[in-house]
C-alpha cells in the first residue's frame, strides 16, 4: 500500500514539474535547485554568487521547515526572494514551486531554489529545474559521496563549501573525489566564502551558471 501512494506521489510531482519546466522556459529563467546538507553553507551561496552573476537578476525560492529567517536576509541584500513553509516535510516539491516563483514575479533571470536542508529526500523530487547543485561543505567530511549515494549521483555539479576549513578538520579532496567519480562526472567548485574575508572560487561557480543561462 505504502509503495502504491508513494509511486502515486511520485508521479504527481513528475507531472507538475514539467509544468514548471514550461513555466521557467517560458519566462526565460535558468532554474537551479540548490540542495545540501543544513548549515552547508547554501544561502551564502546565492547571496555571493548573486553579486557575481550581475547584471543577471538573481531571484531566490526559499524553503524551510519553518521561519522566513533566510528570505528575510536576502531581501535586506537586495535579493527577490520567496519563503515556502514545508511545515515539517523534509523536501520541496513541484507543486509548492509555482507559488514560490509567481511570487518573485521575474523573466530573463536566474533563480535558485535553495531546498530544505537534507541529504536523502531532495534527491527523489524533481522540481523542474535546469540544474541541480548540491553544497556538500568541508566539515561534513570526505567520506560523504559513499554515504549518500542518491544525492551525490542527482547533483549536476558540486560546490565543495567552506574550504577554508580544509586543514583544521583534516577533509581528504582525494577521497571526496573519488567516492563522487565512483558515481558522477559533476564538475566540483571549491569555494570559501567565510565571513569578513576575501570570497574564494565562486567565480569558477558563476561562470558554469553564466554559461548554463546563456545557453536557454
Ligand atoms: N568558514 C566558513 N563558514 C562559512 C562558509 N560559508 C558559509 N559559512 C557559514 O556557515 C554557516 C551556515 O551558512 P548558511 O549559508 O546559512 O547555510 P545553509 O543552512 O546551508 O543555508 C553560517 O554561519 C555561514 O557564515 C565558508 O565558506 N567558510
Ligand atoms: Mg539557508
Amino acid at each position: 500500500m505504502e509503495v502504491i501512494i508513494m509511486k502515486e506521489l511520485l508521479e504527481a510531482n513528475e507531472r507538475l514539474a514539467e509544468e514548471n519546466r514550461a513555466y521557467f522556459s517560458d519566462r526565460h529563467i535558468l532554474a537551479v535547485n540548490l540542495m545540501g546538507s543544513p548549515g552547508s553553507g547554501k544561502t551564502t551561496l546565492i547571496s555571493a554568487l548573486a553579486k557575481e552573476l550581475a547584471p543577471i537578476p538573481v531571484g531566490v525560492i526559499e524553503g524551510d521547515i519553518a521561519s522566513s529567517i533566510d528570505a528575510d536576509n536576502l531581501e535586506k541584500l537586495g535579493i527577490r526572494s520567496s519563503q515556502i513553509n514545508t511545515c515539517g516535510e523534509c523536501h520541496l516539491d513541484s507543486r509548492v514551486i509555482r507559488d514560490g516563483a509567481d511570487k518573485i514575479d521575474l523573466h530573463d533571470a536566474i533563480v535558485f531554489i535553495e531546498n530544505v536542508g537534507n541529504l536523502i529526500c531532495p534527491a527523489e523530487f524533481d522540481l523542474g529545474e535546469n540544474v541541480r547543485l548540491l553544497a556538500a561543505s568541508v566539515p561534513e567530511g570526505d567520506d560523504k559521496p559513499f554515504k549518500y549515494v542518491p544525492m551525490f549521483s542527482y547533483a549536476d555539479a558540486v560546490a565543495l563549501t567552506k574550504c577554508d576549513l580544509q586543514e583544521a578538520v583534516g577533509f581528504d579532496g582525494e577521497n571526496f573525489r573519488k567516492g563522487l567519480r565512483a558515481l558522477s562526472q559533476a564538475p566540483v567548485f571549491e569555494v570559501s566564502l567565510k565571513k569578513d574575508t576575501t570570497p574564494k572560487g565562486i567565480g569558477e561557480l558563476a561562470e558554469y551558471l553564466r554559461k548554463k543561462y546563456e545557453a536557454l
